[in-house]
């Protein structure tokens, strides 16, 4: 008999172009998994409103994050790809995970003490649902492994603890996730402050490197690149700025930390900005002409997302029916 394909369940906020981070600590192993994984990639557009958007600009970012998915090796053959606004069933689980989820919980979380400290004009109601939403997004799928960067280790750990209390409430209805976070590249932090993680919204672009960057911006953005005092180039915790620009390395140029730590022996931060820079231009390059490509047939980018969101409907909404019955709602 066939071993059944585990379930994969991911997304990205459509908040900006993704950033080289995102690309290394989820999108790069998204692409890894696809083929030994039942994947279904999701463009989170619920999320991101929890920070306020231009809706024009948020049209757009959904359709290029849904496009660089593709650019980047995402098969929409082999995966399912979906913009979750298509599909209503998130805000409904959402609704009743938020009856079983206590406020303190919530409350505590470090994301969310984190934007609201930075956002205290906005700090709404839906930046502290944040994490439901997200539980909701993978529960619905039987999801057994999400893959996504060390900063969401915390909100996968309530999406589990969430699908535990309802399981032992009613009867055993949710599958309950694993998180993927990769050993190498999970957290690549800041270009111009190498002690806070890199964000595709950040104020400053000179902070990070988007995947649709020219290889100038590339190249100064490295040269700017804030580093350490002394001129080794050695991976130490007192030395946060080479260390993030040689995990980048390695994670470009497919070298492990001493390989890369030898090569680089005796090479000035100069020299060695200029080969990171170079490594990460070689392997965008490719991404972005195929994207420019994608973004130049939006029928296929429209077609993919209405079929996947109709393959995901089918999915979420056979949980969702599921869970309303054992509530006890009438149907
Ligand atoms: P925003 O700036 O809008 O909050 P973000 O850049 O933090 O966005 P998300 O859309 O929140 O990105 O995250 C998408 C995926 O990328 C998640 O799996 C997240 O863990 C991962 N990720 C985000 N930032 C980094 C980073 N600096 N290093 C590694 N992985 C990251
Ligand atoms: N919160 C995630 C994005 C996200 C997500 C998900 C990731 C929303 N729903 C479900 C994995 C599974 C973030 O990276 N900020």
């Amino acid at each position: 008999m066939e071993q059944q394909k585990k379930v994969l369940f991911s997304g990205i906020q459509p908040t900006g172009i993704i950033t080289i981070g995102n690309y290394i600590g989820a999108l790069r192993n998204w692409v890894k998994l696809q083929d030994e994984c039942e994947c279904i990639y999701c463009v989170v557009d619920m999320h991101s409103i929890t920070a306020e958007q231009v809706p024009a600009q948020l049209r757009k970012n959904t359709l290029e994050l849904l496009a660089l998915y593709i650019a980047c090796g995402i098969d929409p053959k082999k995966c399912t790809l979906f913009v979750q606004s298509h599909v209503p069933a998130h805000a409904q689980l959402t609704w009743t995970l938020n009856t079983i989820t206590y406020v303190g919980e919530l409350s505590r979380m470090t994301q969310f003490k984190d934007k609201s400290r930075r956002h205290r004009e906005n700090i709404n109601m839906g930046l502290m649902d944040y994490p439901v939403l997200m539980a909701a997004d993978i529960l619905l799928y039987q999801t057994d492994i999400v893959p996504v960067g060390a900063d969401q280790k915390q909100h996968l750990e309530l999406a589990r603890g969430l699908a535990q209390r309802f399981n032992s409430r009613y009867n055993p209805t949710f599958k309950v996730p694993e998180p993927y976070i990769p050993r190498q590249g999970a957290r690549i932090m800041s270009l111009q402050n190498p002690l806070v993680k890199m964000s595709k919204s950040d104020e400053n672009p000179n902070s990070f490197v988007s995947l649709t960057d020219t290889p100038d911006d590339i190249a100064r953005k490295f040269k700017r690149a804030v580093t350490d005092s002394g001129s080794e180039i050695r991976a130490s915790e007192d030395k946060p700025g080479i260390t993030n620009l040689l995990n980048i390395y390695c994670a470009f140029s497919d070298k492990s930390l001493g390989q890369a730590e030898r090569e680089l022996e005796g090479a000035s931060y100069a020299q060695f900005k200029d080969m990171v820079a170079q490594a990460v231009i070689e392997k965008l390059q490719p991404i972005q002409r195929r994207l420019k490509e994608l973004l130049a047939d939006k029928a296929f980018l429209e077609q993919v997302m209405r079929e996947g969101a109709e393959r995901a409907g089918t999915i979420a909404n056979r949980t969702l029916s599921k869970v309303y019955r054992k509530i006890g709602f009438y149907g």
